[in-house]
């Protein structure tokens, strides 16, 4: 395979110059081409084929331990002005910046096969999509891009002589000298590990690790990052969020979509299968959503990826059933453990395990005081293989979103569910968004954090910007803005039980959202925003404790007090660049709140 492309040819023969790999393939997204690249890995030693019969067509593979997550602190927003980037993204100048990855880079792919793959990001041809081309030196790569993207031929088709395309180089960072024997996960040490992007040229270089939103680099990199950066200019939005359609008992379709923090539920709201009689869900996408207005004024979202790549401890036929059935073949696991059946197992899978091989390879049984799976653990899986997937998840015009929820982890403050009063009071509970960090990154510690629009880490400019932008969407969307809620599953008793199940309970709390948003019922003002009245919340059949629900509902006005002196610490470092009516909605919270 080639390309007419010029642009194309001329960039991937200026990185083979650069790298200096020991041949270069391209993608062209086939089985074939899969089946082969995990025969070389299983050879290789770098992948383990499970059992055929527990689990068809399906591999696991051990990452190096240091290796594991997303890397915040060498995460990079390289954009001209530092100001650009703002103060919540780390940034290097752009010439200093690419100045030192091209050391890197240099002779970086000795020794290894050097892979060009065109993706599309969105069903290809679609208006909202983008092409970007992925050139990397790791197979496991390829084989991940081809369940999260759509990789191929097509992809070069649609792109033609002089068609653009977001330029995505990866390297492990680690060259094999003559003679050298390769390790089972290849990677960089962590200072020299690059998450780099160049928001202006819209340009991704990565180096030096094999892992997750690292490494694939359509998701977080390209999808998130670049893209909001890419639709601030444009006038669209691209955000953390998951998508999904609720259909009533009467038939009634509602769209949400909904951003929380990393490892913070997404997936498992995604694929909701409800407990309560009648609501069906419908998946859509699960972490990332691109939205344009449509030619009725509506927000419309399409799911950019074609896979999941989803947190595996937790997951059960209790907690998610539809991924437990999505991911039962021809799936990619990562630092899972393996059964000596030769199945994957996590913790909270809710099967026995008595004996396994751990996420580092060693062997495992429940006595030996440490975890079988990384906690950070994941799964590729096709999305079409989930049976709930929705029939318009490719429709390339998007789905109309009716809802927004934000979130996050609070073991406390943050009631179950409250609604925005208006849009703009949306935006602020987007921008006010705290949560508890997770193992979904490996260098931000365990604390709350501000995480506002479950985009911190990956906003690709300017957070001031970007709020600034949400509220110019609002003033575009008029009445035909969605209506905004907020969440919390994680809030804990003073004895540090849930007090909320969760899982497929929130069915019950999204069906409060739609019968508000069809206006069924009346809701109780309180000063952080609407809540539900005693008895509107649908609680039938589930065995929940008054006092526990009294808690999980209760507007605890001191601890909010408290909050908002940590969100004006935060926005002071914006300085200005802060909107006006940002700091309007906190001063009328202020004044609710007494
Ligand atoms: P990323 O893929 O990192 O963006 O994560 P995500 O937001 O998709 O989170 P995911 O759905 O994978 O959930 C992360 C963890 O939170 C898993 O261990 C889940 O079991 C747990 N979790 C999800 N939903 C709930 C819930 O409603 N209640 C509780 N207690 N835990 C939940
Ligand atoms: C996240 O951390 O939000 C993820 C996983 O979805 S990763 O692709 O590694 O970013
Ligand atoms: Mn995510």
């Amino acid at each position: 395979m080639s390309t007419k492309n010029k642009k194309l040819s001329a960039w991937v023969a200026e990185v083979e110059a650069m790298c200096q790999p020991d041949r270069v393939e391209w993608a062209d997204g086939t089985k074939a081409e899969y089946d082969r690249l995990m025969q070389l890995m299983v050879e290789g030693g770098m992948a383990t084929r499970l059992n055929d019969e527990l689990r068809p067509n399906s591999f696991l593979f051990r990452s190096d331990p240091s290796d594991v997550a997303r890397v915040e602190n060498r995460t990079y927003i390289a954009s001209r002005k530092q100001e650009d980037a703002g103060p919540t993204n780390n940034w290097i100048d752009p010439v200093e910046l690419k100045q030192t990855m091209t050391e890197l880079y240099t002779g970086c792919m000795k020794g290894r096969t050097m892979y060009v793959i065109p993706f599309s990001m969105g069903p290809i041809g679609s208006p909202i999509s983008k092409v970007g081309i992925e050139i990397t030196d790791s197979p496991y790569v390829v084989v991940n891009m081809h369940i999260m993207t759509r990789v191929g031929a097509q992809v070069l088709e649609h792109l033609g002589e002089d068609g653009e395309f977001i330029p995505c180089l990866h390297s492990v960072g680690a060259p094999l000298e003559e003679g050298q024997a390769d390790v089972p996960w290849p990677c960089a040490p962590i200072e020299q590990k690059y998450i780099a992007h160049f928001p202006e040229e819209n340009l991704i270089w990565s180096y030096g690790s094999g892992y997750g939103g690292n490494a694939l680099l359509g998701k977080k990199c390209l999808a998130l990052r670049i893209a909001s950066t890419m639709a601030r200019r444009e006038g669209w939005m691209a955000e953390h969020m998951l998508i999904l359609r609720l259909i009533s008992p009467e038939g009634r379709r509602f769209h949400l979509a909904a951003a929380f923090p990393s490892a913070c539920g997404k997936t498992n709201l995604a694929m909701l299968l409800p407990t309560i009689p009648g609501w069906k869900c419908e998946t859509i996408g699960d972490d990332i959503a691109w939205m344009k207005i449509g030619p009725d004024g509506r927000l419309y979202a399409i799911n950019p990826e074609a896979g999941f790549f989803g947190v595996a401890p937790g997951t059960s036929m209790n907690s998610n059933p539809m991924a437990m059935r999505t991911l039962e073949k021809n799936s990619i696991f990562t630092n899972c453990a393996l059964t000596d059946e030769g199945d994957v197992w996590w913790e909270g899978i809710e099967r026995p395990c008595d004996d396994a091989i751990d996420w580092k390879g060693n062997p495992w049984t429940p006595d030996s005081g440490a975890v079988a799976a990384h906690p950070n653990a994941r799964f590729t899986t096709p999305a079409a293989q989930c049976p709930v997937i929705c029939d318009d998840w490719e429709n390339p015009a998007g789905v109309p979103i009716d809802i927004f929820i934000f979130g996050g982890r609070r073991t406390r403050t943050v009631p179950l569910v409250t609604e925005a009063f208006d849009f703009d009071h949306g935006v602020f509970m987007g921008t006010m968004a705290a949560s508890e960090t997770t193992a979904a990154a490996l260098d931000v510690g365990q604390r709350l954090r501000r995480d506002p629009f479950a985009m911190l880490p990956f906003c690709g400019y300017n957070m001031a910007d970007y709020w600034a932008h949400w509220f110019a969407m609002g003033d575009r969307l008029g009445e035909h803005a969605p209506a905004v809620f907020y969440v919390n599953w994680f809030r804990t008793s003073r004895d540090g039980r849930w007090l909320w199940p969760g899982f497929r309970e929130n069915s019950r709390v999204l069906k409060w959202m739609c019968q508000r948003v069809a206006g069924e019922v009346d809701a109780r003002e309180t000063p952080i925003g609407n809540m539900p009245r005693d008895g509107d919340l649908d609680l039938s059949g589930l065995d929940i404790d008054p006092d526990d629900l009294a808690e999980l509902m209760e507007v605890d006005t001191a601890a909010f007090r408290a909050d908002i002196d940590d969100a004006e610490a935060f926005l002071a470092k914006f300085g200005d660049r802060v909107p006006a009516r940002l700091r309007d909605q906190l001063e009328a919270l202020k004044r609710r709140l007494g």
